[in-house]
């Protein structure tokens, strides 16, 4: 009589982050299964030994499941997705000074990983004054000089709020001239 054998399951996930979303590479290192079926809890399913996935919004928390058999010998295994803090991953200055002394002249908000670099290619930036007047809204990757309709705005503080596709992160950064 021929036993087949339990099939094993070990995963090793790697993520991406980039504009599309989160993507997950699951690679499954453990041994062969005759059917597998994964399901990513976003409503979509593979059955693939070791699928990769797009996860369309980063910062929620998604189950994966996963099922192997060989015959009538099965094995299961779960994981979890975690929320991703892009904060920590970006250097956001907190002054700019617009003096054209090639120092701090615009807001320069710089990646600390190459996911960071990713996510700011697609991020949104919008920028208040101190009285909650929108002085300014664009892509996360153009450098703000602190101007409006090319008009210097004055020295002071302002708001901002930088939107990636993962994560909002709001502070302050104050324009010295
Ligand atoms: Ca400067």
């Amino acid at each position: 009589m021929k036993v087949d054998p339990q099939p094993f399951i070990n995963l090793k996930p790697a993520y991406t982050y980039n504009c599309d979303g989160l993507k997950v590479a699951f690679n499954n290192t453990g041994s062969p299964a005759q059917q597998i079926n994964w399901d990513f809890g976003d409503g979509q399913t593979s059955t693939e030994l070791s699928p990769t996935h797009v996860f369309s919004d980063p910062a929620a928390t998604y189950l994966i499941q996963v099922n192997a058999s060989n015959g009538a010998c099965t094995n299961k295994s779960s994981f979890q997705t975690q929320p991703y803090d892009v904060y920590m991953q970006l250097n956001i200055p907190n002054v700019l000074t617009p003096n054209n002394d090639k120092v701090n002249d615009c807001f320069e908000i710089l990646p600390l990983t190459s996911a960071a670099a990713d996510l700011l290619n697609c991020g949104k930036i919008t920028i208040f004054d101190r009285w909650g007047k929108m002085v300014h809204q664009g892509e996360l990757k153009n450098c703000w000089k602190a101007e409006v309709s090319g008009k210097d705005l004055p020295e002071g503080v302002y708001y901002y709020i930088i939107d990636t596709k993962v994560q909002k992160v709001k502070g302050f950064v104050t324009v010295v001239r």
